[in-house]
């Protein structure tokens, strides 16, 4: 009887912590992608969410050797859910790391960090 009753009460906080997680604001995909070795500079860094991002919260800031790098204000899409910013100087070569923040309906803010390199030539 015990056993049954901790196995139904498992299963209910299941039940409710499973649709917070499912529905949490994430990234899906990016250009350039995490890991990437690319040849030249973008022109743009895209990235790609589970939800529109909200205004005002939603941000992408660019950091090369640590330092900040100053890219085009971020464009929130919300046709493809997606934030856009301009690189207006061309990156040089190096390693490079994207950090995202955002939310979505439910105001949960989100973080997280996209590497990529550009190669010398
Ligand atoms: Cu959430």
């Amino acid at each position: 009887m015990r056993t049954r009753l901790a196995f139904v009460l498992i299963a209910a906080v299941a039940l409710l912590a499973a649709p917070q997680a499912f529905f949490h604001f994430e990234l899906l995909r990016s250009a350039p992608s995490a890991k990437a070795e690319l040849t030249a500079s973008p022109a743009q860094l895209q990235l790609w969410f589970s939800q529109v991002p909200a205004a005002g919260v939603s941000t992408v800031t660019l950091s090369h050797n640590g330092k900040h790098v100053a890219i085009g204000k971020t464009v929130v899409a919300a046709a493809d859910k997606s934030m856009t910013v301009a690189l207006t100087t061309p990156l040089t070569p190096g390693a490079y790391v994207i950090h995202w923040k955002g939310a979505g309906d439910d105001g949960h803010v989100q973080q997280g960090d996209i590497a990529f390199t550009i190669a010398a030539k």
